[in-house]
């Protein structure tokens, strides 16, 4: 199975993304069965998903596995749904890298309103808490550069009739994040190297 897992750099005021290192991490992993591609993608709307769909007709993978940070939040979180929304909140400070700021704009004006995940998210929660690491589905990827690129693959897998699974996964910030910011929710690189592997591990069960 060809699976392309994907990660995002830095952006606003952290100086790192622990999925940047995850993705260098999964890298190196061998994983009986599966092929393993890397990319990391750029906090920009719309050059964020370009630069996803360009490497997906390029590889054609059988699953995509996209992650990024939701500092904050204490579990690793598969995303249900995505929504046809780019929206930076104009009391929000994060601008994507290149200072955009959307606002009440579709990612594609003729799309439907949410997509659902094509990951087999519930099992792979389950396989994940069953090896004791804090998971969750989540219900909402927000309306920024993460829910732009998880709408633009579905929506790419559902316009072409893809036979071909897809979705995004949040992470918790990392440890040296923690470190840097008392209270932040946290989780070891490790243990979120071991949650994606065993997400993985469940698209080939
Ligand atoms: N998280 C942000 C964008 C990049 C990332 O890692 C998000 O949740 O949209």
């Amino acid at each position: 199975m060809k699976v392309l897992i994907t990660a995002f750099e830095a952006f606003g005021e952290d100086a790192t993304n622990p999925t940047e290192r995850l993705l260098a991490d999964i890298g190196k992993e061998q994983i009986t069965g599966a092929e393993l591609h890397t990319l990391l993608l750029p906090v920009v709307f719309d050059e964020c998903a370009d630069r996803l769909l360009e490497a997906v007709r390029a590889l054609q993978p059988d699953a995509v596995i996209c992650c990024g940070l939701a500092s904050g939040r204490t579990s690793i979180t598969p995303e249900q749904i995505a929504i046809n929304l780019k929206e930076v909140a104009k009391e929000s400070s994060v601008a994507d890298n290149n200072g955009n700021r959307p606002h009440d704009e579709r990612i594609n004006p003729d799309g439907p309103d949410g997509l659902f995940s094509l990951l087999p998210i519930r099992k792979m929660v389950d396989n994940m808490k069953e090896q004791a690491i804090p998971a969750a589905i989540s219900y909402s990827a927000g309306t920024y550069i993460c829910n732009n690129t998880m709408y633009a693959l579905l929506d790419y897998i559902r316009i072409h009739q893809l036979p071909m699974l897809g979705g995004f996964v949040h992470f918790p910030a990392s440890q040296e994040m923690a470190v840097a910011k008392p209270g932040l929710p946290s989780m070891s690189q490790e243990t979120m190297l071991k949650g994606l592997k065993v997400m993985i591990h469940t698209l080939m069960q």
